[in-house]
């Protein structure tokens, strides 16, 4: 008889993710915990059964451009795949978005979401895109504080009547890039019915949106991101053609596949800007800092999905006389990724905290700075995480993991963007540098990581608060020392943002694992930080020769 192997199979995400039931219980009142877990319970059957199934039956259906109508007319339409389009009403119905802006539990309504979102949204197939871009514009209408625009848009795209709600795409990336952005060429001109904006826009995520956020140099203006100013954009006039919009085409990724992105053609479209006419740039960091915080969970919710794959696999396949699962070696390639899994839910979360606790306005001042440096810090950290975990998950496979009809390099192929889009490692550590100069910032995350070491009482976590200690130490000597050298600054700016990110990680291990040792959650806590101790915090490398990186660049 042919031997023919088991596939790997999932089951409720919830009832199956004892991280995330633990960190629950720690973070949230007993009460509200106790109102949402039946929510909880059924986002994991939806996750782990429903749409997993879905996902794999709409494995080779992608979205499709239809440009011009039978008889010539240009209609550049975009059909959806049928998963994508079941997402859509998920989303609503379930408040994907929308939780947030309710805020029926305060300062946990940010956990709450994206608590939700993260048993979701891995059989979703990216769909968190349009709905971080759709969060991003709601928090930026109400940030820059635009009523006239936020009493249109926000209850569109906070609604859950799936028939109601919208969703806003992000135009940023120009054919001169998508990094820096205060080089756009795209025009506003002052003309009949208001603002009318030209140009290409490159790279447009979810082009299916009903508005959209974008930057457009008014004319005349200086150049550079000071002179670019934000603009809200719907995207089809009131009697439903495009508003001066033309789709060229789709782009052909290697991953996101399931995702329209699109290059546009702005001509004469009409825009109202958001806030002023200029500092565009400034403006929409308010939507990417957003988006970059989904950024870092769309990480962790696939790496938590590659991991629960091979775990399922290790107990149904067997080799050289026995489970994968009781081979040594096996177990250790298994809890390198899972330490690494760990380590990134909880730099999410807790920069979810932070959000939640920002916008209920019950924020210290010590809090929003940690959340500012935070961000790019969860952005840059987990991104590079989630591609060597999927990565090592698709070997953890064999063969089986390179064979598209298992569905298993999707796992790869929808987190290779991550560390890319919403500004790549090297801008976000850029970014991190660019926090930090402000007065206080680095004071609050050294806080901010000596308080969670400082919860650790038991002997086993020793080793763990050592390193992180000293790779806290390390990260400020070299800070001191390389403040007034810009050069050397940005040389080094990558290895010393990875070094927070993973020790700022390693403390919310700690602290979870000693809260887990005390309230009778086993060792699986505290086999996680030990482990991720060991497998690099400290990055920092004063020896790098710049002159070496030279010649070989
Ligand atoms: C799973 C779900 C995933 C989500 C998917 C979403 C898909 C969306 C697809 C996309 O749209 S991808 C395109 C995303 N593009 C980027 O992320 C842009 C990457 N480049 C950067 O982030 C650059 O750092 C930046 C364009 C911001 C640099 O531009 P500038 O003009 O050199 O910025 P500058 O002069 O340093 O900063 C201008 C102001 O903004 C300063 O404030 P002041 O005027 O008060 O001094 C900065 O402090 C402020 N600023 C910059 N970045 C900030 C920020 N403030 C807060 N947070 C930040 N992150």
């Amino acid at each position: 008889m042919d031997f023919i192997q088991a596939p790997p199979q999932l089951g409720n995400q919830y009832d199956d993710d004892p991280l995330l039931q633990e960190y629950l219980s720690r973070v949230l009142p007993k009460d509200m915990l106790g109102s949402i877990e039946r929510e909880l319970h059924e986002l994991g059957e939806l996750g782990g059964i429903t749409f997993f199934k879905r996902q794999l039956e709409d494995r080779l259906n992608e979205p499709t451009l239809t440009q011009f109508a039978p008889f010539g007319e240009r209609i550049d339409q975009i059909e959806l795949s049928p998963l994508w389009r079941e997402a859509q009403r998920v989303a609503a119905e379930r408040g994907l978005v929308a939780l947030a802006y309710e805020r029926r539990n305060g300062e946990h309504s940010r956990v709450h979401q994206f608590a939700l979102n993260y048993l979701v949204q891995a059989s979703l197939d990216v769909y968190s895109c349009p709905l971080a871009m759709t969060d991003g514009a709601a928090r930026t209408l109400v940030e820059l504080g635009n009523h006239e625009l936020a009493d249109r848009a926000l209850p569109r795209l906070t609604s859950r009547d799936p028939s109601r709600m919208w969703t806003s795409g992000q135009w940023m990336t120009e054919r001169i890039g998508g990094s820096d952005v205060g080089r756009s060429e795209a025009i506003a001109r002052l003309g009949a019915g208001g603002w009318r904006l030209h140009g290409t826009k490159w790279f447009c995520s979810a082009a299916t949106s009903e508005m959209a956020l974008t930057l457009a140099r008014p004319e005349g203006n200086k150049d550079g991101g000071r002179g670019l100013a934000l603009f809200y954009v719907e995207t089809r006039d009131p009697k439903g053609g495009m508003n001066g919009i033309q789709i060229h085409r789709l782009k052909d990724k290697m991953g996101t596949r399931k995702l329209p992105t699109a290059e546009l053609r702005l001509d004469g479209t009409l825009a109202k800007p958001v806030a002023g006419l200029q500092d565009g740039v400034k403006n929409i960091t308010f939507m990417l800092n957003i988006t970059r915080t989904w950024n870092a969970f769309g990480a962790a919710w696939g790496m938590r999905r590659a991991v629960a794959l091979v775990r399922d696999w290790a107990r149904r396949r067997e080799a050289f006389g026995a489970r994968l699962a009781d081979k040594p070696l096996f177990a250790d390639t298994v809890a390198g990724i899972a330490a690494e899994t760990e380590g990134a839910f909880h730099l999410a979360f807790r920069a979810a905290e932070l959000l939640g606790r920002h916008e209920a306005g019950v924020a210290t001042e010590q809090e929003n700075r940690v959340a500012r440096i935070l961000t790019p810090l969860a952005k840059l950290t987990t991104g590079k995480q989630a591609v060597a975990v999927a990565s090592e998950a698709l070997e953890c496979f064999g063969g089986a993991g390179v064979v598209e009809d298992t569905g298993l390099p999707l796992l790869l192929r929808d987190t290779h963007v991550l560390p890319i889009w919403e500004g790549t490692t090297d801008v976000l550590s850029l970014d991190a540098l660019r926090a930090l100069a402000a007065d206080g910032t680095f004071q609050a995350f050294v806080y901010e990581v000596q308080s969670r070491l400082a919860m650790a009482r038991d002997a086993a976590l020793g080793s763990c608060v050592g390193s992180a200690r000293s790779a806290l130490d390390h990260a400020s000597q070299w800070l001191s020392i390389h403040v007034a050298q810009r050069g050397l600054l940005e040389q080094g700016a990558r290895r010393f943002a990875m070094t927070l990110g993973r020790t700022a990680e390693l403390a919310y291990l700690v602290a979870h694992a000693q809260w887990c040792l005390d309230h009778g959650h086993g060792k699986r806590a505290l086999a996680a930080a030990r482990r991720f101790s060991q497998s690099g915090v400290d990055l920092i490398n004063a020896a790098v020769d710049g002159e070496d990186s030279r010649l070989l660049a």
